[in-house]
């Protein structure tokens, strides 16, 4: 199968452009073709948006909400379908390609609700006779870059916000999984969004990224992925004078009291963390443990880390997937590496799984290390991938300032019985997301989504925030007095 860029209503079969295969991170499978695109079919997308803009920011907002019922009512038909591609093709297990599915499902009837909100204010003037509001306006052009971890939730709680509020959409998706983007631009044509209302072009590298960024029509980019080419697209987006809006790496970690429910937390760290093959910008990587029960929780961890079942993950006992792809693979190694070096314990895992059911696929054994110093790079870094790193405290004070000792602020986690202490956490972790008593992921798509510090530019994905990236404020006055008036000047004297 050939995939093919989505521009203006249109599959533009681009002959011309190389394609490169994707592969199922499982079993080294085929799936299909995807093209490279060029600065043209950036160039050709953006003006098919800017055209399709100027009616669509006209058309009643819940009118424009009405296509995204009808997107949510396809993805949950689809469901199924596309859980199936989602796993073969990005690798995470089928029960969390539902999840995913149904994230997106969740975002569309929630952004279409918003289609009948989408409030402003009204505002008593200062002078007598006249009426003052403040509207959200759409802002135009909306590029948005994608990541392969969550290739449809992702894309949802960006591009859901910014067409219901009147913008329309370049969407460049990770070339790792274009048959998602490929499935959702699909959709978008069956339920006969307007043409040009969103548009796919896919691209390796920077050249789609870089041409978006630059292209004068485009006035917000919204990027998710690594801090490392966020960090890039703020500096162009800067220079062109952008709005940009960046969520990023974690580094997130769970706070295990000594008054905690064990069993509980030791649940809540092996799903967090090995879960999606702890591919997931919220997945836990640090466990930072009170010493009375770091034992304790050590051999919880251990022995249910032991049992996981590594695999395919079409396979429905399996609990933990491949990553991504063969350079995953190798710097997830290379940290494990790093981590034995600075001297920190391997406690279980720690090996690229190559065995003859592994050997097509992408496995990496779930790994614990403990004896972990917070400033050692395996709990200062990003691993993304399923390896945690247990630090002992002495204190919830001590426990939160190693929380907050690293450059991102994504989501935490704290296990305690004791309210004080909960409520304590809450107010000092410096992290965008705070879990009580549960692990660090499954954030919920109405809530906003995004981190303090590394992990972002103050921007939030999904939720009401998301309408903040994709809106611009317009103050409007009415002077129904039929004469002049002046504010701020001093009439009484
Ligand atoms: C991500 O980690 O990149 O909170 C997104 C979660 C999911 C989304 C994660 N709902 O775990």
């Amino acid at each position: 199968m050939k995939l093919t860029n989505y521009i203006n209503g249109e599959w533009v079969d681009n002959d011309e452009l190389q394609t490169i295969p994707v592969i199922n991170p499982a079993n080294g499978q085929h799936l299909a073709f995807v093209p490279l695109s060029s600065e043209r079919q950036v160039a050709q997308a953006v003006a098919a948006a800017k055209e399709a803009q100027k009616l669509w920011a006209r058309v009643p907002a819940p009118k424009r909400a009405d296509f995204l019922y009808e997107i949510g009512y396809k993805l949950k038909e689809k469901k199924e379908h596309l859980a199936r591609i989602l796993t073969k093709e990005m690798g995470k297990v089928i029960e969390e390609a539902r999840g995913e599915v149904q994230e997106g499902i969740d975002m569309a009837f929630y952004m279409a609700g918003e289609g009948r909100r989408l409030f402003g204010e009204t505002t008593p003037s200062e002078l007598a006779d006249k009426f003052a509001m403040s509207v959200r306006a759409p802002i135009g052009v909306v590029g948005l870059i994608t990541p392969w971890n969550f290739p449809i939730a992702i894309a949802t709680w960006k591009s859901f916000p910014a067409i219901v509020s009147g913008n329309t959409v370049v969407w460049k998706p990770s070339i790792e999984t274009p048959m998602m983007a490929y499935e959702m631009a699909k959709i978008f044509n069956e339920v006969g969004l307007p043409k040009g209302v969103a548009n796919v072009v896919f691209g390796a590298g920077s050249t789609v990224g870089t041409a978006m960024i630059e292209h004068p029509d485009v006035k917000v980019i919204s990027f998710t992925g690594s801090t490392e080419t966020g960090s890039k697209v703020a500096e162009l987006g800067g220079r062109n004078l952008k709005k940009v809006s960046l969520e990023m790496g974690g580094k997130n970690a769970v706070i295990v009291m000594d008054d905690a429910d064990l069993q509980l937390a030791a649940e809540g760290i092996l799903w967090s963390a090995f879960g999606t093959a702890g591919q997931r910008c919220t997945a836990c990587s640090r466990v930072i443990v009170h010493k009375e029960v770091r034992k304790e929780l050590e051999e919880r961890l251990v022995s249910s880390a032991k049992q996981l079942t590594i695999g395919d993950g079409l396979d429905p006992s399996v609990k933990v997937g491949p990553v991504i792809n063969q350079a995953a693979l190798e710097k997830i190694h290379s940290y494990v590496q790093i981590g034995k070096e600075e001297g920190a314990k391997l406690l279980t895992g720690g090996n690229i799984l190559s065995s003859s059911q592994f050997e097509q696929g992408y496995y990496y054994e779930p790994t614990i290390f403990t004896e972990v110093k917070p400033t050692m790079t395996i709990a200062q870094e990003e691993i993304f991938g399923p390896v945690i790193s247990i630090i002992e405290v002495e204190s919830l004070e001590e426990a939160i300032e190693v929380n907050n000792s690293v450059k991102f602020g994504l989501s935490s986690s704290i296990f305690s019985q004791d309210v004080n202490k909960i409520f304590k956490a809450q107010r000092d972790l410096d992290t965008g997301i705070v879990y009580v008593n549960a692990g660090t992921t499954g954030a919920e798509i109405h809530l906003p989504f995004g981190g303090t510090k590394g992990t972002g530019n103050g921007h939030r994905d999904s939720g009401q925030a998301a309408l903040d990236v994709y809106t611009e404020w317009k103050s409007i006055y009415v002077d129904y007095s039929g004469k002049l008036q002046r504010a701020q000047i001093d009439t009484e004297n």
